[in-house]
Order: structure tokens, then sequence, then C-alpha cells
């Protein structure tokens, strides 16, 4: 491989921090897998192929398939991948007390996920994985999300700890940019989450045990997309740090700019959260004052992903120049497309162009009345989350695995896994693109039957049939993922670099203003009162006829 060719000596990852890693990646990928059963299960139930003993039914199937895939899968591995880099970038292992809380956060979410999706599977917790009101499931399934929240709250400390030591240690140096993203990351997702937590704790839990009759339906969805938006950014995050600064180093290059890395994450920081109104657009109950103001705000946080393209086009074009690319284009033949380290990744990168165009559709007032709560909006989020974050966290899987456990990838390893890769972008295209064409006939999501039959609805089958078979695709896809997995924990004992890369100018060329946390923080919660508070306090104020009582 190219990025051997360096030559440059690291140092070796610490296998007892390794151990923590190889626990959260393990039960992403055993959610992945029950997610995935669950999402093929799904369709089948849908169309009536099968019928499921204990009434396990559509709905049950769907909710198991969005909390163990978008919320479970997502969670855990990021803070594994997480975990890993600030073990390793902030002084080659994690301090005694980081260590603790990282297992202290693993089981507090493990007690809480097990609870959860035990509600699940047992239907009584059949809410979607967007369980906001009026939909009641069981105490315990808000009992069990409270858990994995605040678990992943206990984490995010430790990477803070670790964090804060490395400074005091380090005066006056620039942080590593792994470490400083992952700072951003969990900040971002410590205020986010303040917004579910609100909505479990204070309405959900107490309705659910019968405590309180009524419910404001209008909070509930509010608080829910408050932490909901900023939610896919916390999946998106970690793929742009591989994007960032794993990937560089893997084709054998350097970051373009550490100081433009550093403000994406600021300005993904300030403008994530106050944005929730783009999924509440077709809402009643809010004035249009505030939805515009917010979706102004939806088009800033297009602006670092915007920054995260010309800066990779940037990296990669200046590295294929550097081996002696010609013309507009030679550089994408100097790309390495037999590393699966970078394929996977680069396949997730190529599909967040048409997946971010679908976003900016979405967030446009008259066009989200067209897409919104039609399968469109299924396929927007299958090649985001379920496309770029997860073939990059595939990808990074490939040398993550063998990098902390002392083993090494082999070819056959590197085949199999562009052989995976290929699976899930033909699944995604046909399933995915079947639900964006069928969304814009009208086609509803989250609904088990339509009563449409007959009419316009007869047009929509096919797109149905290319929707099923896509979903098979994509399930076998999720088997040899779940092999290579197994795989890669029994392969060859060696060495595997962690592949961090250098930036192109120095330390100094970063402004020290970037690492000012005080300012930051204080920005982002001045826009999030100015986008929230007198929407909200309307909301409590005059909440709608049957909240009342609340
Ligand atoms: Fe979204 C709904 C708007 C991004 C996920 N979104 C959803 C839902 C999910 C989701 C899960 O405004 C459904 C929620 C539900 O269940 O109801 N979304 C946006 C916008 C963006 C966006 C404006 N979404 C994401 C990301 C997600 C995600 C990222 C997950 C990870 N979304 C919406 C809206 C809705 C919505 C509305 C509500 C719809 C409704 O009515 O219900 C933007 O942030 C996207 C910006 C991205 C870009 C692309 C930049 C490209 C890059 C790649 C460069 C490639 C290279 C390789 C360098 C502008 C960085 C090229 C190499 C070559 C050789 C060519
Ligand atoms: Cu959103």
């Amino acid at each position: 491989m190219r990025s051997e060719a360096i030559g440059k000596v690291t140092p070796k990852f610490d296998l007892k921090d390794g151990k923590l890693v190889v626990a959260h990646v393990l039960v992403a990928f055993i959610a992945l897998l029950i997610g995935g059963i669950a999402g093929l299960l799904q369709t089948m139930v849908k169309s009536g192929t099968i019928k499921l003993p204990y009434n396990i039914g559509y709905y049950e199937l769907l909710t198991a398939h969005g909390v163990l895939m978008a919320i479970v899968f997502t969670t855990y591995f990021i803070i594994g991948f997480i975990y890993s880099g600030i073990s390793y970038t902030l002084g080659g292992k994690l301090l005694p007390v980081v260590h603790r809380m990282g297992w202290a956060g693993f089981t507090l979410m493990t007690v809480g996920t097990a609870l959860g999706v035990a509600m699940v599977l047992t239907g009584k917790a059949s809410v979607l994985y967007t369980f906001y009101a009026p939909m009641k499931a069981s105490p315990y399934f808000y009992i069990g999300l409270a858990l994995l929240v605040v678990g992943s709250w206990i984490s995010g400390w430790g990477i803070f700890y670790q964090y804060k030591y490395w400074k005091r240690t380090h005066e006056g140096k620039l942080s590593p940019l792994f470490a400083f993203m992952s700072v951003v990351t969990f900040l971002m997702w410590q205020i986010a989450t303040i917004g579910v937590a609100a909505e479990v704790l204070i309405q959900l839990i107490p309705w659910s045990f019968g405590w309180v009759e009524t419910i404001n339906v209008m909070l509930s969805r509010t608080l829910f997309w408050y932490f909901g938006h900023p939610l896919v950014y916390f999946w998106l995050m970690p793929a742009y740090m591989c994007w960032y600064v794993i990937i560089p180093k893997i084709i054998g290059g350097k970051i373009y700019s550490d100081a433009l890395a550093r403000l994406s994450f600021i300005l993904l920081l300030l403008f994530s959260i106050p944005v929730g109104f783009h999924h509440q657009l077709m809402e009643p109950g809010i004035s249009s004052f505030w939805k515009y103001l917010q979706v102004i705000l939806t088009f800033m946080v297009v602006v670092p992903s915007l920054m995260t393209a010309f800066s990779l086009f940037a990296t990669f074009e200046l590295n294929g120049r550097a081996l002696g690319a010609k013309g507009l284009f030679g550089w994408v033949k100097k790309l390495p497309w037999k590393d699966v380290r970078f394929f996977a990744p680069f396949m997730g990168m190529l599909i967040f162009i048409p997946a971010g165009a679908g976003g900016l559709i979405n967030a446009s007032n008259q066009m989200n009345a067209v897409v919104h709560n039609t399968l469109w909006v299924t396929g927007h989020f299958h090649l985001t989350v379920a496309t770029s974050v997860a073939l990059t966290f595939f990808g990074i899987t490939y040398w993550l695995l063998p990098a902390v456990t002392g083993r090494v990838l082999t070819p056959r390893m590197h085949t199999l896994g562009i052989i995976q890769t290929i699976i899930w972008c033909v699944g995604m295209f046909l399933m995915s693109g079947a639900m964006h064409i069928v969304g814009l006939f009208g086609a509803p999501r989250r609904t088990a039957f339509t009563d449409y039959e007959g009419s316009a609805a007869a047009g929509w089958v096919p797109y149905y049939v290319f929707m099923a078979i896509g979903g098979t695709v994509l399930f076998l896809g999720v088997l040899l993922m779940v092999y290579n997995v197994i795989a890669l924990l029994c392969a060859p004992k060696g060495e595997t670099e962690y592949p961090i890369a250098e930036a192109m100018e120095s330390a100094e060329a970063t402004p020290a203003y970037l690492d000012r946390w005080r300012i930051w923080i204080a920005v982002s919660i001045l826009l999030i009162l100015f986008a929230y508070t007198i929407p909200l306090m309307d909301m409590i104020v005059n909440p709608a006829p049957g909240s009342k009582g609340f």
C-alpha cells in the first residue's frame, strides 16, 4: 500500500484501550445485523409474504429497524471510533479515569439499549425511531432511551477530560485535529441531547406512566426535532473526521488545510442545532417567520459541507498532481482504488453529492410540501446516513479493528471489503432510487397499507418491486459486512497503522481563536435561543386544545 511507503514509525495502539473500542464496534455490528433482519422482514410483512408469531407486525419491525440502525449502530460505532482516536492522538493511551468512564458509558448504554429493544420486540414500543407524541410506548422504552443518552454523556465527558488534560500538559500547542473534531462533535451532542432528555423526562415518561393525562404534542415534536436534526450531524461529523483526517493519509497525501477543517467543524457546531423546524415545515402551530428563520440557518449549515467537498477535492487533486497526474481529472486515476480503506468511504463521499442535493430540496419550503411524509424522505436518509455515513464507518472498520487488536488487514479482506461496498452501492441505488421517484408520485412513508389501491397507486407497484430487490441486495451486504467483522477479529497477528494525516501547512497557520471554546459555545447557545425561545414559549403558553392541563 502506498501509505506504508512514507516509512515513518508510528506508535503502536494501546491494546487495553483496544478492548474498549472492540466492545463498542461489536455491539454496533450486532445492532446492524438485527436491524438488517428487521428491515428485511418489515417489507415481507408489509407485502403479506409472511406472517410472524406474537403479532410482530410492520410497525414493530420498522421501529426495531430504525432504532437499531440509526440510533444504536451509529452511536456505538461513533464512540468506539472516537475513543480510539483520542487514545491514539492524545498521549497514546486513555487516562485511567477516562478508560473507566468509557466502560461506564458503555455499560449504561448497553443496559438502556437492551431494555429499549426488548420493549420494541415485544410490541410495547411501536413508536418508530422518532418516538414523539402522540404515539405512546411503554415507559420502560423511554427509560431505556434515557439510559442510552446518559451513557453517551459519560463517554462524552471522558473525551472532554482527556482533551483538557492534554491541553494542560501541552501548553500553547495546537491540539491534534482528530481530538479537536471529537470535542466539537460531543459538544454538539451534549447541547442537542438536552432537548430529547427534556422531552423524555418531563413529557413522555410521566405521560406513559399515567401520572399526567394529556401531553403537549406540538412541544414534544419540537423538542424531538431540536435534537433530531443535530442527531443527523452527530452521524455525519465522525464520517467527516475520517474524510478530513484519515483519508489523506491513506492515499499518501496531506490534509489540505487544518484551519479550514476546524472552521468547518465550528460552523457545524453553530448551525446544526437551531434548524429543527425544517422537519416541521408542514406543521400548523409554528408561525411562518420562525420557519423561515430556521430555513435560512439550514442553508447556513450547508456551507461547512461545501467547504468539506472543496477541501477533499483539493487533497485529491494536489496529491494526484504530486504523483504526476495531468489534465483536469487525471488525479482520479491516481487514487488507490484497490484499497478498501479508501474505496468504501470514497463511495460514501460520491453518494453524498446527490444525497446532499436532496437535502436542499427538502429544506425548500414549497418543495417540502411535495416530498414531506413520502418515500422520497426515506430515500434521502438511506443515501445520507445509510450510505455516506455507513460506508464510511465500514471503511473505518477495515483498519480500525486490526489496528486496535494488533492484527493485519489481508489482501483477501481488501477484496471482500470492495465486494461489500459494491453490493451496498448497487442495493442502495435500486432501493433509494425507487424511493425517491415513487415518493415524488406521492407514495407515503411509514404506513402499513394505503387504500389508494386501483387509482394512482397502481403505478407505484413496479417501484415497490425495485425497493424490495434493492433491500434484499442490501441485506446480503449486511451479512457480508458482519462476516467481514468476524474475519477481521480473527485476522493474523501483526501491526496495522492507525492512519492519521498531517496538514500541508505548519501548526502556526491555524488561528488560535478556533480553539476558544467559550466563544463558540456562547454563540451556539445564542443562536439556539434566538431560533427557539419565542416559538417554544408560544407552544407552552398557548397549547393546542387537548394539550391543556399538561
Ligand atoms: Fe436530511 C430529513 C434537509 C443532510 C438525514 N434527513 C432527513 C431525515 C434523516 C436525514 C434521517 O430540510 C428523516 C427524518 C425523519 O425520519 O423524518 N438534510 C437536509 C439538508 C442537508 C441534509 C439541507 N440529512 C442530511 C445528512 C443526514 C440526513 C447528512 C444523515 C447523516 N433532511 C433535510 C430536511 C428533512 C430531512 C428538510 C425533512 C424532510 C421532511 O419533510 O420530512 C444538508 O446538510 C446536506 C448538505 C450536503 C451537501 C453535499 C456536500 C458533498 C460532499 C461530498 C464531496 C465528494 C467528494 C468526492 C469530494 C451540500 C461533502 C467526489 C469525487 C469525484 C471523483 C467526483
Ligand atoms: Cu434535518
